[in-house]
């Protein structure tokens, strides 16, 4: 049994959300868990416990399926403090004019709609509380540029400056609000930005070290872990060896487009 006050992740089938999920749940933190994919949901319960762990098969860009999903929760999952906004993901890396126009929209409702439909399903309960806390994974694609980063980049710099203006509409709230913007991580993120493309997405991260899901997840574990009079604002988390965003290399060494 614990005393923390449960929490949400999206986006844990895979990735930093999964390791965010580990981390938390190591922590003694129950974790409501929404993604798409349902098998995935579950082994993360059946690996961690159906106690601390409740899977919730959800799209977020549906409103009323992620207002549903997080209404009338049982316990131990029904007093939520946490939200970590993660779903997310991006589709293409061509330049914008001969972008297709189905990838915009699928970034633009998952990375912007879908984590403004989590964040208005959690807040009630927050505010009623008087406590909480919001961390939002941004990136990096938000602040540097790279050819192909066009929409995505730009759904992510909503992401930093909504976690900002959710500081100022919650001011007073006891509620803190992060925004964590990583580097080049390896997960499943560039499979699916390659359409399942497994040569393409491992030639991405070619010459480079990446982040890895558990560093994300140290990341959010010290957020939280601050003194409640502490906001984390934001952190930058970048692979050693990427100064820039994904065109510092060469055209020559870049992955073709
Ligand atoms: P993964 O592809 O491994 O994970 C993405 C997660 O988002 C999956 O669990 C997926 O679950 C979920 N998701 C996607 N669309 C939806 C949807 N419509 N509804 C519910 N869940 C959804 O990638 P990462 O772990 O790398 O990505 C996590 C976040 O980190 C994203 O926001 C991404 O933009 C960001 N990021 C990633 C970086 C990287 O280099 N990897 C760097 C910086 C930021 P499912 O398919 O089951 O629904
Ligand atoms: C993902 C980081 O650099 O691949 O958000 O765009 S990057």
């Amino acid at each position: 049994m614990t005393n923390l006050a449960s929490a949400i992740v999206t986006g844990a089938s895979s990735g930093f959300g999964s390791a965010i999920v580990h981390r938390l749940v190591k922590s003694g933190r129950p974790v409501v868990a929404l993604a798409r994919r349902t098998d995935r949901l579950l082994e993360l319960a059946d690996a961690l416990g159906h106690d601390m762990v409740l899977p919730r098969t959800v799209d977020v860009r549906d409103h009323e399926a992620v207002t549903r999903a997080l209404s009338e929760l049982p316990e131990p999952f029904a007093s939520v403090g946490l939200l970590v906004n993660n779903a997310g993901l991006s589709k293409g890396f061509g330049p914008i004019q001969d972008a297709d126009l189905q990838h915009w929209r699928e970034m633009i409702e998952t990375n912007v709609m879908g984590l403004l439909h989590c964040v208005r399903a959690t807040l009630p309960t927050m505010i009623t509380a008087g406590r909480g806390h919001v961390v939002n994974i941004g990136s990096i694609a938000a602040v540097y540029p790279y050819v192909g980063g066009n929409v995505y980049g730009g759904t992510k710099a909503f992401v930093h400056q909504l976690s900002q203006n959710l500081r100022t509409d919650l001011e007073g709230s006891g509620i803190r609000v992060s925004c964590i913007a990583p580097g080049m991580a390896r997960t499943e993120f560039a499979l699916t930005r390659f359409d399942g493309d497994q040569d393409r997405a491992d030639a991405l991260y070619d010459g480079v070290e990446p982040l890895t899901p558990e560093d994300i997840a140290e990341a959010v574990d010290w957020c939280i872990s601050q003194p409640a009079r502490v906001n984390v604002s934001f952190i930058e988390l970048m692979p050693t060896n990427q100064p820039f965003g994904l065109g510092f290399r060469k055209p020559s060494e870049r992955n073709e487009r």
